[in-house]
């Protein structure tokens, strides 16, 4: 552990004062309408009419700084962000976007204990109000690694509000912060995050990015402030998009709820799809429909038509790395070498062997001597051949390391590789190009979805690890790093 110097609570000291002053000129808010033009109220539509597909959904962040702890015990600080919103959820290692209803009740309780997935601070849904000093003792130093975890369906309009609450360990740095989605197809670069081409949420203020969902996938998101600098010092998140196909009834097939979509949304046949929630193309109808369901648990990856993308259980796994010296200069007021940039401890999700197995969330005491929820994601892969219905678990694979190429490997189960960068492998014909492989190889900014399939492997316990064998430590240690366990039961 690091020990705690006098003059990190001066800094807080001074920091709480000019965040205070800077509260009284600004004004956070958060904004999740119920209904919306493309999801309005069932009971305003004309008789016969059917409700849109997918629904309203919400999520608040803070952009701020705070710490996590790595597998050795060192304390590293993080710029990160961290809940506002869906804080039960999050701490139970799970995407904190929650629909409408349950993000407008608004938070109740502690904010380290996370007991509820309401907006902290919320005073009236309807004007989007919050009450400041809410937000900040939730907000402040509590960035977690990776950034809240984002997940959406398919037809689903997102509402995203990011809550700039400061640095408090660096009150010399006034940074900005922005969300970007990467690799998504956005509307507007105006919800881009891209400061240049768009807007950027300084000290004090709340913005609410507007997305619409219309490509299932497995994307990731980060700042655009400063890239190198914000994305090596933890800014960087998960984010997926969850197919259409998971809401076909059984026995019915994708074909018919794209046609009812399709209708639902001024189509006279159909069949033509031109508006914003259906940029995606509509999958050929399967042969055997009635397969897409087997159970009510089994899931898709993609709109695949034929079932081929079908899991029983996910786990977004984010490779990443941090440099402890370039964010041991990043709290220390020292110039930060860009260049210089090397990661030492190599991480899945914010964790090194063996805490990527831990079953629970990790905290880390900050400078205030408060405990707070650091790296909630847990990266331990279950897959149950008792009660499994396909026996395969997807692993979405992003990469956001900024200095590193990083391999992942597994012995005795093959992985399936269905899709890259958010798009199912397919031939223009509609054939699957989906093949097996016992590794894959990322760099920063790209994705990978993968199914593990353990119909024909053993009951045991397998791995999931990079054969970047310097990659396998924690800064100096042996034996942590890049590692997970598969538990096949
Ligand atoms: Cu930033």
């Amino acid at each position: 552990m690091v020990s705690r110097k006098p003059h990190q609570f001066c800094f807080a000291l001074l920091m709480f004062c000019i965040a205070s002053a800077t509260l009284s000129a600004q004004s956070f808010r958060v904004q999740c309408p119920t209904y919306t033009t493309l999801h309005p109220n069932p009971a305003t539509l004309p008789a016969g009419s059917t409700p849109a597909p997918g629904g309203v959904k919400c999520q608040q962040i803070s952009g701020g700084d705070g710490f996590a702890t790595m597998a050795d015990g060192h304390q590293i600080f993080l710029f990160g962000f961290g809940p506002l919103s869906g804080l039960a959820d999050i701490k139970n290692g799970l995407p904190g976007t929650e629909p409408a209803s349950i993000f407008n009740a608004a938070f109740t309780g502690d904010p380290t204990d996370a007991v509820s997935n309401g907006a902290v601070g919320l005073l009236n849904p309807a004007t989007g109000l919050v009450n400041p000093a809410d937000i900040m003792n939730a907000g402040v130093m509590n960035a977690e690694s990776p950034a809240p975890t984002m997940s959406i369906d398919e037809d689903d309009e997102f509402f995203l509000t990011l809550t700039n609450v400061g640095m408090i360990m660096r009150p010399d740095l006034f940074e900005q912060h922005t969300v970007h989605f990467h690799g998504y197809p956005n509307a507007s670069s105006f919800f881009d995050g891209v400061p240049d081409a768009s807007v950027a949420i300084n000290i004090g203020g709340s913005f609410t990015y507007y997305y619409t969902a219309p490509d299932a996938g497995t994307y990731f998101w980060h700042c655009h402030i400063a890239p190198p600098e914000h994305l090596q010092m933890g800014m960087v998140g998960q984010l997926y998009v969850r197919p259409r196909q998971n809401r076909v009834a059984t026995g019915s097939s994708l074909w018919a709820a794209a046609h009812a979509s399709n209708i639902a949304h001024g189509s006279s046949n159909g069949i033509v799809c031109s508006d914003l929630l259906c940029t995606g193309e509509t999958p050929l109808p399967s042969a055997d429909p009635g397969a897409l369901r087997a159970a009510a648990s089994v899931k898709y990856a993609y709109n695949d038509g034929d079932g081929s993308t079908a899991y029983d259980s996910e786990y977004p796994i984010q490779l990443m790395g941090f440099d402890p010296n370039f964010h041991f200069v990043g709290t220390t007021f020292n110039p930060e070498g860009f260049a210089d940039m090397k990661d030492k401890y190599f991480l899945l999700s914010g964790r090194g062997y063996p805490d990527t197995v831990n079953p629970n969330y990790i905290t880390t005491e900050a400078a205030d001597g408060v405990s707070r929820p650091s790296q909630p994601v847990r990266s331990l892969i279950t897959i149950d051949k008792t009660n499994g219905v396909t026996k395969k678990a997807l692993v979405r694979i992003s990469d956001l390391s900024v200095s590193e190429f990083s391999t992942l490997a597994t012995i005795g189960i093959p992985m399936q590789v269905i899709a890259i960068n958010a798009r199912l492998l397919r031939d223009m014909a509609g054939k699957n190009m989906y093949y097996k492989t016992n590794s894959v190889t990322l760099g920063g900014g790209e994705s990978v979805d993968v199914l593990l399939d353990a119909t024909n492997v053993p009951t045991g316990t397998y791995f999931l690890y990079t054969t970047n064998l310097d990659h396998l430590s924690n800064d100096a240690e042996n034996f942590g790093g890049q590692m997970t366990e598969i538990v096949v039961k």
